[in-house]
Parts: C-alpha cells; structure tokens; sequence
C-alpha cells in the first residue's frame, strides 16, 4: 500500500507540465485611425530555454510587427522592434503604453465583437496561434 502511494507521488511529479511557450489574454482595439489598429497579448515562457518571438501574423492585415511605445522628452514615439526575447521562466506583457503588435493594411476594419486570428511565431517553439476579441478602443478587457 504505501509502495503504491510512492509511486504516484512520483508519477505526478513527473507529469509533463504542458508545452514551455503559453501565449493568452490577447486582445485587440478598434481602430481609431483607418485601417491601423493594434493587439495585445501575453507570452509566458515556463521551460528553462530562453525563446524568442521572430514574427506575428494578423489574419485580414498585410502588415504585422512588434512595436514598443517610447517616450522621448514630452512626445510619445513608437518603435519597430525586432526579435523580442522571452526569457526562460518569465512573462512578457504587450499591453497598452509599452510593447503591442501593430497592425496595417486590413481588408476590413476590425469592429468591436469581431475576433482576430493571430500566429505567434518563436524561435524554439514554432508558431502558436491564439485568437484576439476586439473591444471598443480604451476598453479593459
Ligand atoms: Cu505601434
């Protein structure tokens, strides 16, 4: 009996914890301006690998890359960043004010209700796909 209990305590511990890369919580804003609009997410990195985002795919957009919000003095710029590094055992948080995915050229402006589809690509983990509501621009998701 206590034989058996071990060796579950020791199976659990070794269940596999699912795959290292998690992206979730995306969301995207309706457009203010034409057909430019931008989307938010969340990249988890729980493995013991660094990985890197290399690229993003909007579908409906010819246009998707990595921007970052800066401020330089009293103005507010953004950036074009490249690869974005997540590091192993962190969180990286693209969110309103610092790091989202910029998004131009779509067919249709998104509108509030609508969702997007978003491949995530990694330099480890390949791509990953996770969808993004769209919310009426300044809305907390
Ligand atoms: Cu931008």
């Amino acid at each position: 009996m206590t034989r058996r209990l071990l060796f579950l305590v020791v199976l659990s511990a070794c269940a596999p914890t699912g795959p290292p890369i998690q992206v979730g919580d995306a969301y995207a804003f309706e457009p203010v301006l034409g057909d430019v609009g931008a989307v938010y997410l969340t990249v988890t990195n729980s493995g013991t690998a660094p990985d890197t985002i290399v690229g993003v795919e909007v579908s409906g957009a010819l246009v998707a890359m990595i921007h970052e919000q800066v401020a330089v003095g009293d103005r507010v710029e953004m950036r074009h960043v490249g690869p974005l590094p997540v590091p192993a055992g962190n969180t990286v948080v693209l969110a309103p004010g610092g790091f989202h995915v910029m998004i131009e050229g779509m067919a249709r402006p998104p509108v509030a209700g609508d969702t997007l589809d978003l491949t995530v690509r990694f330099a480890r983990a390949g791509a990953l796909a996770v969808r993004a509501p769209v919310l009426a621009y300044g809305t907390e998701p």
